[in-house]
């Protein structure tokens, strides 16, 4: 299936793509079908029976779906790969997979709120036990797995703190006792970081941030490393229905041909916006994994090729301060997702992360007054212009803000 060689770049035009046997046409077209017509009653039995290949019914599986699955798959060097309607139906199909009545899943602390939240909130009602932990202390998952600890969950790098997990390690820790290691591979992409070959089970994605890249699609995936894994979750998919449309489908699989070109840029974007934030005298302290300030930097060169476009920095006066950076800032968008070819700026506490309790933020690391930036593909030299201009008006704000009031009340 996967017989596509070459380089990162050649991967990401070519894996997945399949010459048109109708027409050629270069592009993987759209099959807009909800349902696949049968040659005859022997060969549709034939195909739900498992007997004859072929589709049959679009949530159960679509050539423009399947393209889009091989290329992902190809790009993570797994087995196979299912495409989701979002990056949470792709998590919550995994979730439902390995995880039942009165077994535990061990999880980053500091994932996207939701993929906490969904665990916490819903799964909990049927019996499911969770602990988070930070699990860039690989003690502390070692202590936390018990008897009835089946998956270990890991997000890295974080949303929104950018703190590392050595993925190697968790796969010896899940090897041992038997747990599947799932890792959030949204933030980094396989571009830089390809979790099943340092040892991970099940790879999940928001494909809505870099793989599509241009902010107009939300879409998720899930790759395997093996084939009963991809068997054991197709089956809760299918039934559970979060199928992306084909249409959908087809935006990503576009967006992918570029992401190791945008990615790239943006990255090297994002390296020189967190040295120019870390020398800042509006900014407290920037964490991205390729700054050397980093505490996890040499884990970042060890499992990472490159450390791509998110961040994260605290400025001086606290909400406040960021409020009145993401009021200034002109160039880059005040919008929660991230991965997209233009520069995005949110409030973590306030937006992506408001869901999860202030206790568990603060034991998180998420800070109130943290402002999380996802670099985007601009000419650099403006990014920074703009952050600089946004960051000088901390505490230049109040005089500004009075004015507008007493204009308001005139
Ligand atoms: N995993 C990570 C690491 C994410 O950042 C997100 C979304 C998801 C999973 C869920 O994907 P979705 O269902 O939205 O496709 N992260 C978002 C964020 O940080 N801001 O808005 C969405």
């Amino acid at each position: 299936m996967h017989d596509i060689k070459g380089g990162r770049h050649t991967l990401a035009i070519h894996g997945g793509q399949v010459v048109d046997p109708l027409y050629g046409a270069v592009s993987v077209p759209i099959y807009q079908t909800s349902t696949f017509a049968f040659l005859s009653a022997e060969d549709g039995a034939g195909k739900f029976a498992g007997e004859i290949e072929g589709y049959k019914y679009t949530r159960l599986g679509n050539p423009t779906v399947k393209a889009l699955e091989d290329s992902v798959a190809v790009l993570e060097n797994g087995y196979a790969g299912l495409a989701t309607a979002s990056g949470m139906a792709a998590i919550t199909a995994v979730y439902m997979t390995f995880l039942s009545k009165d077994s535990h899943i061990v999880s980053t602390d500091a994932v996207y709120g939701p993929s906490r939240l969904v665990i916490e909130k819903h799964f909990s009602r049927f019996g499911v036990e969770s602990t988070y932990i930070d699990t860039s202390n690989i003690e502390l998952i070692k202590k936390s797995i018990k008897k009835n600890t089946k998956v270990l969950y890991i997000e890295t790098p974080a949303n929104p703190t950018l703190m590392l997990t050595d993925i190697a390690a968790c796969a010896k820790i899940a090897k041992e006792h038997n747990l599947v290691l799932v890792v959030d591979n949204t933030f980094m992409g396989p571009h830089y970081q390809r979790p099943i070959e340092l040892g991970a089970d099940v790879v999940v994605h928001s494909m809505t941030k870099s793989l599509n890249g241009h902010s107009d699609v939300v879409a998720g995936m899930i790759v395997t490393k093996n084939k009963e894994l991809y068997k054991q979750i197709q089956a809760v998919h299918f039934s559970t229905g979060g199928t992306i449309d084909p249409n959908q489908a087809w935006l990503v699989l576009r967006g992918i041909k570029t992401m190791p070109l945008r990615v790239e840029k943006s990255s090297d974007n994002a390296l020189e916006v967190a040295k120019f934030l870390e020398k800042h005298p509006k900014v407290k302290w920037v964490k991205y994994p390729g700054l050397k300030s980093h505490p996890q930097y040499d884990l970042a060169k060890k499992q990472m090729t490159g450390f791509g476009a998110m961040m994260c920095f605290e400025v001086e006066g606290g909400v406040e301060g960021g409020k009145t950076v993401m009021n200034n800032v002109k160039l880059s968008t005040l919008a929660v997702s991230l991965g997209g070819i233009e520069s995005l700026i949110q409030h973590p506490a306030s937006m992506t992360h408001a869901g999860m309790t202030k206790e568990n933020r603060a034991g998180a690391g998420i800070t109130d007054g943290m402002i999380r930036f996802s670099v985007g593909c601009e000419d650099c030299r403006d990014i920074i212009d703009d952050l600089d201009n946004a960051l000088n008006k901390i505490g230049a704000a109040k005089a500004e803000g009075g004015k507008t009031m007493s204009k308001a009340k005139k």
